[in-house]
């Protein structure tokens, strides 16, 4: 299980290495998940003015998150593409604030412009969960000198859920992380944060099949990421139909994800996830 992320600049709470800067965690670091969308499924239109936004940065970071995820486009199943300035609108403001804290902060975005701007903007990493499949996205992170979550995804949010299909969910997902950090080198990104890509794509057995079989992934020697916050199989499983408090179930499932590998995991409750991580890493370490 890798628990260090390398970058070629100085980030917050970074230390300087032989060959650029590193940023090291305990246990399992959190991302916490920020959207300034109206149409996400769990925080949509909670976080639309800038100061409810920053606070809940702010309340995050207070709460032990390593890194803040800034998304501007919801990528739940069925949503509608906004345009990059409609993106950029909503994600710079916050942005262009929060590089005066010492957030980490992750760009979600799926475009590279608004990568490459939100980049530009102070961002320090990007999280695409279209795996790095644009060859523009690789050119942006490469210049832009970021490392980069490549999430996989079958299909496109618009229809990924209509009827996923593989022969080997584990072992297609797995080919894909790897062709994928394996150009993120070529192209010279400074390092690479693996993500299976929880219910992008997937039936709720897909997704649990990843969740056991997670191990594998560590074997590329990456960080490897969960995002399982509040998601659909929650639902599924335990009949719970509002997202926001399917919390309890979000720790079961990141918890096993932990136990199988995971150092990084993405979260809309960052408090919840540091308490449920405290009593886990008491028994297991
Ligand atoms: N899930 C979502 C968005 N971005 N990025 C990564 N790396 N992994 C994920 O599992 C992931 C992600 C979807 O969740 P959310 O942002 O809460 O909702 P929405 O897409 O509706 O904004």
């Amino acid at each position: 299980m890798r628990r260090c992320l390398h970058f070629a600049k100085a980030v917050p709470r970074s230390q300087k290495t032989a060959k650029g800067f590193e940023l090291s965690w305990q246990g399992t670091g959190l991302m916490g998940i920020l959207n300034l969308t109206p149409d996400s499924f769990s925080d949509g239109g909670q976080f639309h003015a800038l100061g409810d936004a920053l606070n809940q940065a702010k309340r995050m970071l207070a709460e032990g998150a390593l890194i803040i995820d800034v998304g501007g486009e919801s990528s739940r199943p069925g949503a509608e593409p906004v345009t990059a300035a409609e993106e950029l609108d909503r994600v710079l403001p916050l942005i262009s604030n929060l590089v005066y804290s010492d957030a980490l902060i992750s760009i979600d975005t799926a475009k590279p412009e608004v990568a490459e701007a939100a980049l530009k903007a102070g961002a320090h990493l990007l999280n695409d969960i279209t795996g790095l499949c644009q060859p523009e996205m690789l050119r942006v992170c490469a210049e832009q000198a970021v490392p980069a979550v490549i999430m996989h995804m079958q299909g496109e949010p618009r229809s990924m859920q209509l009827a996923p299909q593989y022969e080997n969910v584990i072992s297609e997902v797995f080919d894909f992380l790897e062709r994928q950090a394996l150009a993120a080198k070529t192209a010279g990104l400074p390092d690479v944060v693996l993500d299976p890509g929880f219910g992008f794509g997937k039936t709720l057995e897909h997704n649990l099949e990843l969740i056991r079989g997670l191990a594998k992934f560590s074997d590329l020697g990456y960080p490897v990421l969960v995002g399982a916050s509040r998601k659909a199989s929650i639902h599924k499983l335990a009949n719970i139909p509002s997202p926001t408090e399917r919390d309890p179930g979000s720790i079961a499932l990141h918890l096993a994800a932990v136990r199988e590998g995971a150092s990084l995991l993405r979260v809309h409750n960052v408090g919840a996830h540091r308490q449920a991580l405290k009593v886990w890493e008491a028994i297991y370490g």
